[in-house]
């Protein structure tokens, strides 16, 4: 028997209206308690920064292996073969980690600066030759649908096809509902693409994709390894970094004076890239999966429970940050959790600082003002907060 000293709550957070404005859901979970049981889930959910941080740091109790999504891999069948980093435990994970983590070193990124920033200087003049603008198709996608593949060592053919792959895989950890049935049309032609450029034959010889190949070289990893961990690129490396630009900008659009703030000081790029990432949190929430039974504050799981651990509300926990709702580029937003935390920390972190530093250092030097021309238009996505459109008017500098 469960001992029943534990809020039961029957919100939704896969409905639309909480994926188009999750917080007050975030703070109604917050506010029932540590832990709250999710009835129409059938599991747990975290929302306070101190217990999704205890979860998080946990991996032997809260493991990853029976996937991050709602689906228990040890009784469903997963929709794709399981990723050998994110959707493992030790030891598998940590030799897969460390050669994605080797690949993406400072030492390596520094190699990839002049490249992005010539890449964010003619981003930007073709921008300032418009004013009005689409954030996400003009700045938030282009970028990054250019200077990811070509990092990576992609062919220029078939690049249109990473997107879509994303938002199936991001939605594919949430409940099966109407997203995932949607994302999932064109996976007959998308996977195929994706499966076919993680092979060593796809890949240029220059790019982090080679990188990992080397691996093999090394007899770090199998050659199939390999390939699964270029798909793990692949899946990871370009949704995320379009969403967090997108709801930078979102963010930047909202809050006038914080642009300004980063105008007169563009060394800020990197910490308000930082205040946007913990904001609006791209990756929402991942779940977890109780590899024993475990007391959570106070509260008894069983073991083979789904625990939801909301990155997103964490970041906006009012016990954590003073005025969490409001986008500060100057406070010291370092401790969010909005690239997870421990083991399985995002290991491409680097590199998506990297992408948003340029790209805003660039925009802050030349762009007086992004004013909103509309309203933003929400991207609905089981797990990632992202838009389909944000309206913005550019003054050039
Ligand atoms: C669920 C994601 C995030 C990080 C890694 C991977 C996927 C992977 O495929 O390894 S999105």
């Amino acid at each position: 028997m469960r001992a029943v000293d534990f809020p039961i709550s029957d919100a939704d957070p896969y409905s639309t209206e909480s994926m188009t404005d999750p917080y007050p859901l975030h703070a109604v979970l917050r506010e029932l308690g540590p832990v709250v049981r999710l009835r129409q889930y059938d599991c747990w959910a975290v929302a306070r920064y101190e217990d999704v941080n205890a979860v998080l740091l946990d991996w032997e109790t809260f493991g990853s292996g029976a996937g991050v999504g709602l689906a228990n891999f040890r009784n469903e069948k997963p929709w794709r073969v399981p990723s050998i980093i994110l959707e493992a435990d030790p030891p598998l994970h940590t030799r897969t980690h460390k050669i994605l983590a080797r690949v993406m070193t400072p030492q390596v990124l520094r190699d990839f600066r002049p490249v992005f920033e010539a890449e964010a200087r003619s981003l930007v003049d073709a921008l300032l030759e418009r004013r009005d603008v689409d954030g996400m198709a003009d700045i938030a996608r282009a970028f990054p649908e250019k200077v990811f593949p070509d990092a990576v060592g992609l062919p220029s053919e078939g690049r249109e096809n990473l997107a879509p792959y994303g938002d199936m895989v991001f939605n594919a950890v949430g409940p099966r509902n109407a997203l995932v049935e949607q994302s999932m049309a064109s996976a007959g032609t998308v996977i195929p693409w994706i499966m076919q450029s993680c092979s060593r034959g796809g890949l240029t010889a220059d790019g982090l994709g080679a990188e990992v190949y080397a691996a093999v070289d090394a007899g770090e990893v199998t050659e199939e390894e390999a390939g699964m961990l270029v798909r793990s690129l692949l899946s990871a490396g370009l949704d995320t970094t379009i969403a967090a630009i997108g709801n930078a900008l979102v963010a930047f659009a909202r809050f006038p004076e914080q642009w300004a703030l980063l105008r007169e000081t563009p060394a800020l790029a990197r910490a308000a890239f930082d205040e946007a990432m913990r904001l609006e949190s791209p990756v929402q929430a991942f779940f977890r999966t109780t590899t024993r039974a475990a007391e959570l504050a106070g509260v008894s799981l069983e073991a083979g429970e789904k625990v939801l651990v909301f990155f997103a509300s964490a970041n906006r926990d009012p016990r954590r940050w003073d005025d969490p709702d409001t986008f500060d580029i100057r406070r010291k937003s370092g401790g969010h959790v909005a690239f997870g935390l421990g083991i399985h920390r995002c290991v491409g972190e680097a590199l998506a600082e990297l992408e948003g530093e340029i790209l805003l250092t660039e925009l802050a030097r030349r762009v007086r003002s992004i004013a909103p021309a509309a309203e933003p238009v929400i991207h609905l996505n089981n797990s990632l907060r992202s838009f389909a459109r944000i309206p913005l008017r550019l003054t050039a500098a």
